[in-house]
């Protein structure tokens, strides 16, 4: 009821009239001016970031918002941590919090706030206190390994991230379970202008101290390295050196030994050197292109760095073996190719090590006990995207998003139904957009576009990404949400901003136009086995475990899945965890493209409420009835409207609610009476009841001053 009463605009969206986009984007930009960043649709927390540092977080927030119900306060981040947190506690339902939205939205500070609240307000003791240090930490861990200065975000999460805290029955937090997705690989070995390569080599160049420098054989000065863009060295407001003090004490606190921390750094530096290997045009004695490293000291010193032969590395780089059941045929890489391996190897090296990084932490944070467990989960991941190239890497994420608004229409529905059930008023059905249809074209067993793109990696003879998009038009001509140049010529649609080898698909959210180049090359993500062997070589014993293949004895180990495959694997088991859990909603909304606070761009703003189908959401929640309200604080507001529960009623509370509204001839589509609470069917009537109860009040305001007046 605090939704009314002195809020900017409505502070829950099912209570907006007319719903259109253009009011719903009003009533954000008005309260966004106002500070207000946080408005509900039901339990739907929707943010729209800042871009300033708000009074709004400190301790005395957080007992505030751990005293009342959801409604009571203000719209907050709390309200849905506090929510989530006792639901867990007190009825034993396990939760989980999605955080959608696009890059910048602030999704991972949001993910850090509802952390820092669940950890305020979860358990005491010295050992509790242990656990939730190890938890918080994991975040400036993965930030430095998984964070870059992006054009979007100068903070930007480069992989997805699910988080299982587990707590035990009395609700103090045991430890946890971190999973990642997709780590963008491709940003250690080139980035985009204005953009910066991973935040960790910035923070060791800036932040190791001399000693440290020379074990890591490494100079100070970024601009010396060929994979750290040198027109992007520094960001504004962050401090590179004193976030590497930080990232030494968070991996102290979490558990990595001194030596671990040592050969993890290592590594890192490894991958700069690689950078810096220059490949030289060298001939065979035939005469046909070869290749060779044109100063053999960086060689020489990531050799003694990890313990490796750098003639066996620069052999690695150079050339490739190709085993047959008969022999081995040894060619020579020309210089584009080596190049291309060498990178590959850069690549390769540091998304192992950050998978290491990740199952080193779980392992310190995972929990032994055998007792049962309540588990909440915490879900930062890559929103919708639509950029001016759209590439493997955007299909595979935009599935991902297909699947989570699955799931979010399904939850919703899901859980009006139930409460609908408990109250005992029937449900009336509501059609909805069901996607299922999309997500099925992208991942269909057989018939998938993920499916095929693996047929067409595994199939013998010459395959290529123009041989994958010909199968697609092949398979998918008539379906209903793909499109082509060959699917559109063969219904005369002429359409000049379809390119040759793209197909489009029909998302949710809209439509997206994706190239196929290097889908192939992506999809395998192959490793040259000479180079696997020779890392495995390497005494260095952290660099070595991060290729098992390498072993000879493993040589024969059938293909790992394909990157597609692996994919959709951990969406789907990401998807089971969800289903199986109460969820929580947190819409991040990005107002303007300048990372500037005060400004918000209509424009802007419309296309993420598409994308994060808010309207869709509103529409689903106010399908039946828009508001509820239990009795008890029902009849306590409106009880002035009628005489006959003014100024004093002796009845049960559901009774007084069925009188005045009795009174006040309301159509009696408008109410359901429920077990518990009373269901009012669209915002207007609530509204009447408000204005009403306003006219009341000044009424009766009137009626005391005159009999003041009279006294006197
Ligand atoms: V990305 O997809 O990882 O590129 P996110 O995670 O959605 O993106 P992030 O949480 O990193 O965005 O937020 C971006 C920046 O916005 C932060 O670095 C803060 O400077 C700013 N931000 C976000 N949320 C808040 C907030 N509640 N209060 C103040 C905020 N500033
Ligand atoms: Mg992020």
């Amino acid at each position: 009821i605090m939704l009314l009463e002195g809020s900017v605009g409505v502070e829950d969206l099912v209570l907006l009239e007319p719903l259109e986009e253009e009011s719903l984007l009003k009533n954000l930009q008005l309260r966004h001016e106002k500070k207000e960043i946080y408005t509900y649709i039901g339990n739907v927390l929707i943010s729209v970031n800042p871009y300033q540092q708000l009074p709004i977080y400190g301790p005395e927030f957080i007992d505030k918002y751990r005293d009342y119900t959801f409604y009571e306060l203000k719209p907050h981040i709390y309200a849905l941590a506090n929510v989530a947190y006792l639901s867990l506690r007190d009825q034993d339902r396990d939760q989980c919090i999605l955080i959608t939205g696009e890059s910048g939205a602030g999704k991972t500070e949001a993910s850090k706030l509802v952390m820092s609240y669940v950890a305020a307000v979860c358990g005491k003791g010295e050992q509790v206190n242990s656990v939730k240090e190890q938890l918080l930490q994991s975040n400036p861990v993965l930030e430095a390994f998984g964070n870059a200065k992006t054009i979007r975000n100068n903070n930007s999460s480069r992989f997805g991230k699910y988080m299982d805290i587990e707590f035990d029955f009395k609700g103090s937090p045991l430890g946890g379970v971190i999973t990642n997705y997709l780590l963008e690989k491709s940003r250690v070995v080139k980035q985009l202008e204005g953009e910066r390569n991973f935040h960790i080599f910035y923070q060791i160049l800036a932040g190791a101290d001399a000693q440290l420098l020379k074990a890591l054989k490494l100079e100070r000065d970024t601009s010396g390295y060929a994979y750290l863009n040198p027109e992007a060295a520094r960001v504004d407001g962050m401090d590179d050196a004193s976030n590497f003090k930080d990232l030494q004490s968070a991996m102290t606190v979490i558990g990595f030994s001194k030596e671990e921390i040592q050969q993890v750094l290592e590594v890192a530096a490894l991958v700069l050197k690689l950078g810096n290997v220059e490949l030289a045009d060298e001939f065979q004695a035939n005469g046909i292109p070869a290749s060779g490293i044109r100063d053999g000291r960086g060689v020489q010193e990531i050799g003694e760095m990890v313990g490796l032969n750098s003639g066996e590395l620069e052999r690695a780089l150079c050339s490739r073996t190709m085993e047959t059941a008969k022999e081995k045929v040894i060619t020579a890489l020309n210089v584009t190719q080596a190049q291309y391996a060498r990178d590959a190897l850069a690549k390769n090296i540091y998304s192992r090590l950050f998978n290491w990084i990740v199952n080193r932490i779980n392992e310190s944070i995972k929990v032994d006990t055998g007792e049962k467990k309540k588990v909440m989960g915490v879900l930062d991941i890559y929103g919708f995207e639509i950029l001016e190239d759209n590439s493997f890497e955007q299909f595979v994420i935009n599935y991902c998003n297909e699947k989570l608004q699955q799931v979010f229409i399904e939850m919703t529905l899901k859980e009006e139904q139930e409460e609908y059930k408990r109250e005992g008023i029937p449900w009336t059905k509501v059609d909805y957009f069901d996607n299922s249809i999309i997500c099925n074209l992208i991942e269909h067993n057989q018939r998938g576009i993920l499916a095929m793109l693996d047929e067409e990696c595994l199939r013998p003879g010459v395959v290529s990404d123009s041989t994958f998009l010909a199968k697609l038009n092949q398979l998918f001509s008539k379906h209903s949400h793909y499109e082509s140049k060959v699917t559109q010529n063969a219904q005369r649609q002429y359409d000049h901003s379809m390119g040759l080898s793209c197909f489009r698909i029909s998302h949710y959210a809209g439509k997206v136009t994706y190239s196929v180049n290097s889908f192939i090359d992506k999809n395998n993500d192959l490793l040259f086995r000479d180079l696997s062997q020779a890392m495995w070589k390497a005494r260095h014993s952290l660099l070595r475990s991060l290729f098992p293949e390498g072993d000879p004895k493993q040589a024969s180990l059938k293909r790992p899945p394909t990157a597609g495959t692996q994919f959709k694997n951990s969406v789907g088991i990401l998807m089971k965890n969800l289903y199986s859990k109460n969820p929580n909603y947190i819409r991040c909304i990005k107002p303007n493209e300048h990372q500037q606070r005060g400004q918000f761009s209509s424009e802007l703003v419309a296309v993420q409420v598409r994308y994060l189908g808010l309207l869709e959401n509103v529409r689903v929640r106010r399908a039946g009835y828009a508001y509820r309200q239990v009795y008890g604080s029902f009849l306590e507001r409106y009880r002035l409207l009628s005489r006959s529960t003014w100024p004093h009623w002796n009845g049960g509370d559901r009774e007084g609610v069925e009188k005045f509204l009795g009174e006040l001839s309301l159509s009696s589509e408008e109410l359901a009476f429920g077990k518990t609470k009373i269901f009012i069917r669209s915002p207007k009537t609530l509204f009447y009841l408000e204005e009403q109860r306003r006219l009341r009040l000044h009424q009766l305001a009137t009626l005391i001053q005159k009999m003041y007046r009279g006294w006197r």
